[in-house]
């Protein structure tokens, strides 16, 4: 019989079964607890040349979503087909190459959201930004959005896997069926735009803007009637720019320099910076979207990118 059987006492015995017992069963609840995703960046691995570089969002780059391999796809069904002009119900599942879906735990909140959905148009003059809700069923994340014009929509999806901590994207493209009399055009490049009341102003420090140079954007809203701008949060932030190419062949998410929400921008004429780099020259659409007075704005400002 080893020394140790021999030494240990009966009582030391009771206390060192307590001690081995207690410890197996903290290991099997932690086993036992959800542990949050179960997706690891295996997962998000996918062997091709032109894959999709996860995003650093403090250098925001131009990711050509469509034409780099994603590691995640996403599929879209609607209760009903989509009309154009009417509320369409859809349901997105995200799988990564692996097959597995990709489910609220498995991702980050990103700009106060888990999943944005940026939506256009052909024209790029319809676009919209919603955050899917998760569904009913493991997987399946629940949205809205009325089409407001004809032709092919193209849905970009921007997450952030727990996994990879940096942003990713897919994409998908549905068409509405009915149609809306006149074909839309998207405006010429401006980089000053009135609407609703407001001057909407996308300064960069040099023009004109070059492929693959960091652009330095000052994005400002002065009111035609030379009130005060309400400016109001938006996704965690007091404005968002997201800018596309022409083709729809991918996108850039920009966020304000000025990232401290209790710093309130001015109040006559808030300002806010951005920097973004281009990798191709062709012509571009950066959209705005900023909470004025509690109302959600989206402006778009059309630019050409010089080689
Ligand atoms: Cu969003």
């Amino acid at each position: 019989m080893s020394t140790l059987t021999q030494k240990l006492s009966r009582p030391q015995w009771r206390q060192a079964a307590w001690i081995t017992g207690t410890a197996v069963a903290i290991f099997l609840t932690f086993r036992w607890l959800p542990t949050g995703t179960n997706l690891n960046h295996m997962d998000f691995r996918v062997d091709a040349r032109n894959s999709i570089d996860f995003c650093d969002p403090a250098n925001p780059q131009f990711v050509p979503v469509v034409t780099a391999v994603s590691p995640v796809t996403m599929t879209l069904s609607f209760a009903t087909p989509p009309v154009t002009g009417q509320p369409a119900e859809g349901t997105l599942v995200l799988r990564t190459s692996s097959g597995k879906v990709i489910e609220p735990v498995d991702l980050l909140v990103a700009h106060t959201k888990l999943l944005h959905l940026l939506i256009a148009d052909p024209t790029l003059t319809d676009y919209q930004h919603v955050h899917p809700e998760p569904g009913r069923t493991r997987g399946e994340w629940t949205f809205s959005f009325t089409p407001r014009l004809n032709g092919v929509y193209r849905i970009f999806a921007d997450f952030t896997p727990v996994a990879t901590a940096r942003s990713l994207y897919s994409f998908v493209d549905v068409t509405p069926s009915g149609s809306v009399p006149g074909a839309a055009k998207a405006p010429a490049p401006a980089w000053i735009v009135a609407q609703e009341g407001y001057r909407f102003m996308l300064e960069p420090a040099v023009l004109p803007v070059r492929a693959g140079k960091v652009a330095d954007l000052t994005f400002s809203i002065v009111r035609a009637d030379g009130g005060p701008v309400a400016m109001g949060p938006v996704m965690g932030a007091y404005a968002h720019l997201v800018a596309f190419d022409d083709q729809r062949s991918g996108f850039a998410h920009l966020h304000p320099m000025e990232t401290d929400l209790a710093q309130l921008p001015d109040a006559k004429q808030p300002v806010l910076h951005f920097k973004i780099t281009i990798p191709r020259a062709g012509r571009y659409v950066i959209w705005a979207q900023v909470v004025l007075a509690d109302k959600e704005t989206f402006v778009p400002f059309w630019f050409d990118v010089a080689p």
